[in-house]
């Protein structure tokens, strides 16, 4: 088999993460660190998905500064556009259009049992607008305009990824085989991490409490501070266990960024307090952040490259979103000009 048959065959992923902020510790193990594990073995698609961060309210000089940091830090984490198509939504029009189209296939009722929409109007109550209800069908869009195979996300995006997977199947009964339906794709390292501060909720970039949360670009004395202050509970000893919410977060990460099974870290940590577990999680996670760290630091001084990067991207997205837009706009009716 030729070299360039065995690169068609590959299976085709594709993935977003929206520029609301600087990245979390979550959504790089969460997220990130997999979708740079996969880019020898997958053909990828890698989006910062501005059009999802307007849903809840963004200043626009600052959402264009993030959108413009979640590029480089992307590429700091290692997606390398020589390998990947990395880009940015609004610079390829076929997501919006493609999700008008999705939106007349998607029920009322379905995007009403949503409960990222629940939770983010709760969050957001002053501003519950239309495109918070209809951003799953954005996704599915971005999703199924790729034709994906597969869809790495973090536990907490399961409920969307379902919704794109009925959307498509439906689109198809109806019109015919026209989207590749999507799996999920959740990693084995792929642990939700919560915040250090509340740790039944969920660690978010955009979360207001900045104790709560590990950014990736924190300094050594910041991340080390956070750990020795991250909420845990009443007793000493570090083992997994229920009621223990802030210890089993705290061992989660450490399993993470050291690849130690918590039987490994109960036997690490056995005889010593909480005190000693902080610190270490703390070490060891600036260690493995590092590096990031110095890779943004030198792309981030290049603004030529990263935007050179940027239109390639949005190039090589439209290129392949161009095919299935027309082909959907044909199955559905649309007229089209010679
Ligand atoms: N705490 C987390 N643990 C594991 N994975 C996480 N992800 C997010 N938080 C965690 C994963 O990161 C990817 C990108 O997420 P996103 O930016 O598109 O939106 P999100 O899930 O809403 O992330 P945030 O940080 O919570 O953003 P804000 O604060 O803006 O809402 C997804 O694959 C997600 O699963």
């Amino acid at each position: 088999m030729s070299e360039q048959t065995a690169e068609v065959k590959k299976q085709r992923i594709f993935s977003g993460i929206q520029p609301t902020g600087i990245f979390t510790l979550g959504n790089y193990i969460g997220a990130i660190r997999n979708w740079n594990a996969l880019q020898d073995e997958y053909e990828c698609i890698y989006c910062i998905v501005n059009q999802h961060a307007i849903t809840v309210m963004q200043e626009p000089a600052e959402l264009r500064a993030n959108t413009m940091r979640a590029y480089a830090l992307m590429l700091a984490c290692g997606i390398d556009p020589q390998r990947s198509v990395a880009f940015v939504q609004s610079h390829n029009p076929n997501h919006a259009e493609l999700s008008w189209v999705l939106s007349c296939s998607t029920m009322f009722g379905e995007l009403n049992r949503m409960t990222q929409f629940k939770d983010k109007s709760a969050k957001h109550a002053d501003n519950i607008n239309a495109g918070l209800f209809t951003y799953p069908v954005l996704m599915a869009a971005d999703i199924l305009a790729y034709n994906a195979d597969l869809v790495p996300i973090g536990a907490d995006q399961k409920q969307h990824l379902e919704l794109a997977r009925n959307i498509a199947v439906r689109f198809n009964q109806r019109f015919g085989d026209t989207f590749t339906v999507p799996d999920c794709y959740i990693p084995k390292q792929g642990a939700r991490l919560m915040s250090l501060q509340d740790p039944t909720r969920k660690m978010s970039k955009s979360d207001e409490n900045a104790n709560g949360c590990v950014y990736i670009l924190d300094d050594k004395d910041t991340i080390l501070r956070k750990f020795r202050r991250a909420v845990t509970d009443s007793g000493c000893e570090v083992c997994w266990g229920e009621g223990k919410d802030g210890i089993n977060n705290l061992m989660s990460i450490y399993s993470a960024v050291t690849g130690r099974t918590n039987e490994e870290i109960e036997a690490e940590f056995k005889g010593k307090g909480y005190g000693d577990f902080k610190s270490a999680v703390g070490e060891a996670v600036a260690d493995h952040l590092a590096p990031v760290r110095e890779e943004y630091a030198r792309l981030s001084a290049d603004k030529a490259y990263l935007m050179q990067c940027m239109e390639t991207g949005a190039e090589q997205a439209r290129r392949i979103t161009r095919r299935v837009l027309s082909k959907v706009y044909r199955k559905v009716g649309f007229l089209e000009l010679k």
